[in-house]
């Protein structure tokens, strides 16, 4: 008996890059699709931890049909809520990154309907892991989107879907076992395409 899941989710791995001239194009591999939870542990109990990945090295889980890229159409009006885990040594990564695929597929980062939720993405650098949530939207109307924000106009902030972005963010709080004094940060992705990751500008945080 297989337990399917609400959606179908690919695990894509970015490689380290193994000299110059390597792009982000050929580092990014997609490796498998999946919609049940047998076949999620199934990929899971047969890949590498990610603590023991080399630096530069990231793992992504998105819905099925979403590449993991700011470029892809149903990632460019959105962004993402992420958190570095400084003390390398110390943090149960594996652990960590395990519950926040887990709450990604059984779709406990977001509310039914929201359609929020793209992917979730977990980093190797030097001196830190990043684990990310990536959203479809900044918390606005997307123009021509069809989202039913009509009230809103084009492109407009609305209450609501900052709300929608808040509600992941807590959750994605949640999950990583954050005490109230850490800072999870919100920042869309044209920011972090035009400035570099970690100079992108905090829109939100929890
Ligand atoms: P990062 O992995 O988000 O963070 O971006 P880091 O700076 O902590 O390593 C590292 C670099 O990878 C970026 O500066 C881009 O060159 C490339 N890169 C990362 N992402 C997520 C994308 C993407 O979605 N599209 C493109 N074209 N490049 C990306």
């Amino acid at each position: 008996v297989k337990h399917p899941l609400m959606n179908k989710w690919t695990l894509w791995f970015t490689k380290p890059p193994s000299g110059k001239g390597d792009n982000w194009n050929d580092l990014l591999k997609e490796v498998i699709t999946f919609n049940s939870v047998e076949e999620f542990w199934g990929v899971y109990n047969n890949i590498a931890p990610t603590s023991e990945l080399a630096l530069k090295s990231d793992y992504h889980l998105f819905k099925e049909g979403v590449r993991p890229e700011w470029e892809d159409v149903q990632n460019k009006h959105g962004g993402k809520w992420s958190y570095q885990f400084k003390e390398k040594r110390n943090v149960p990564i594996d652990e960590l990154w395990l519950h926040v695929m887990l709450a990604a597929i059984g779709e406990t980062l977001e509310e039914e309907g929201d359609g929020e939720l793209m992917g979730v993405v977990v980093n190797v650098r030097k001196g830190f892991y990043r684990i990310g949530a990536w959203t479809r939207t900044i918390g606005k109307s997307i123009p021509g989107g069809g989202d039913g924000d009509v009230a809103g106009g084009k492109g407009r902030s609305t209450d609501k879907g900052k709300e929608v972005l808040m509600n992941i963010g807590r959750k994605f709080k949640e999950v990583l076992k954050l005490p109230a004094t850490e800072v999870v940060e919100f920042s869309g992705h044209t920011d972090s395409a035009h400035s570099g990751s970690t100079r992108a500008k905090a829109k939100y945080t929890v």
